[in-house]
């Protein structure tokens, strides 16, 4: 079900042709250019199957210097390119939205150990993960713990010295326990039950999808008002919807999911655009983790000065004079034409 009324074509874009075939065969070899059409319904397709492309042609680069060349080609041909790595976003930004080339980013060689690199740093950096899993998660009754609160909250710290990192969450849990702070909780005692842990945190997107559709809310939000939200929304849904949430409380990010047995524009139309005029009452931001991608592309005014929509268009303007890159995504289509991308 189309959730974001669909842009039109480019005109500017070329349509691959045969020479386009043979000259990206002669960089990348038959193996770097996939036609067939079961792996390009794959790769046209988000993770949610909410937007789906229609590209013809995915391309396999193995270094920068391929990248590279298929870019000043696809430039001075004028052929529109989405690069995709894992295909996991969740606002249409990932997928062609009609016939753009497609560009795996996923056989890079050294891209991915470089990126791999830079995971490795993330494990020595102090870090906090927590969530809140807020109540009616009806639909998602197995994976949870059997005591319904109505809150949970999962902390993760690391540091350098694994017995001081225990001391001081046994200390934070038994003075929020002595302190009303928490009901209840729990340490894990060795990375299996940490993973565990968040086994059930990473089970909800999963388990929403299995339960059906999911209008789905990634904003940023003073964290003492995120729960106002949820409860509004469920105000203005009541029994039509299961309004779920969850997120980063550190990061002031909350994950407002809707999920109903299908997709319909009435529901569509009980949430947009309040949630996003209410998220802007609170200068919050209309995407925190997610992206803008496709989905949000004509909403990012909820959130970003007209100043600042101008100069992201001179900035894309200045790196992709022709708008080839992932076109129709992010900046409203309004503004990417008057600057000409
Ligand atoms: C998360 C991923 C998917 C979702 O779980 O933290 O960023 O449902 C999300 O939003
Ligand atoms: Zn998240």
């Amino acid at each position: 079900a189309s959730m974001t009324s669909k842009p039109v074509r480019n005109q500017s874009f070329a349509m691959i042709n045969c020479d386009d075939i043979s000259y990206f065969k002669k960089i990348l070899g038959e193996r770097g250019v996939v036609l067939e059409e079961e792996k390009l319904d794959d790769a046209n397709t988000d993770w949610m199957r909410k937007f789906k492309g229609s590209s013809k042609l995915m391309l396999q680069p193995r270094s920068t210097q391929e990248v590279s060349q298929i870019l000043d080609y696809c430039n001075s041909r004028r052929l529109a390119v989405v690069p995709q790595g894992g295909n996991t976003g969740l606002v249409g930004g990932s997928v062609p939205v009609f016939d753009e080339v497609l560009k795996e980013a996923a056989k890079l060689g050294e891209m991915s150990q470089l990126m791999l690199g830079a995971c490795a740093l993330f494990d020595t950096v102090h870090f906090m993960e927590v969530f809140l899993v807020l109540k009616h998660l009806d639909g998602l009754r197995d994976p949870l713990p059997s005591a319904k609160h109505n809150f949970y909250i999962l902390i993760e710290t690391t540091g350098s010295m694994e017995s001081h990192d225990k001391e001081k969450l046994e200390s934070f849990l038994l003075q929020s326990m002595e302190n009303g702070l928490l009901n209840d909780g729990v340490l894990a005692q060795d990375v299996n039950q940490a993973s565990s842990f968040w086994r059930i945190r990473e089970g909800i997107p999963e388990a929403l999808m299995k339960a059906g559709a999911v209008y789905k809310y990634d904003l940023s939000l003073p964290p003492e008002k995120m729960y106002n939200l949820v409860e509004e929304m469920r105000e203005r849904l009541g029994t039509a919807a299961n309004v779920v949430a969850y997120g980063h409380l550190g990061d002031g990010n909350l994950h407002l999911n809707i999920s109903t047995r299908q997709y319909n524009d009435s529901i569509l139309s009980k949430i947009e655009p309040f949630v996003y005029e209410w998220t802007s009452e609170q200068r919050g931001s209309i995407s925190a983790e997610h992206g803008l991608g496709l989905m949000k592309a004509n909403k990012i005014h909820y959130s970003k000065s007209a100043e600042t929509v101008q100069l992201m268009a001179a900035i894309k303007k200045l790196l992709d004079p022709n708008g080839i890159l992932n076109p129709y995504k992010v900046l409203p289509t309004s503004i990417l034409s008057q600057s000409g991308v």
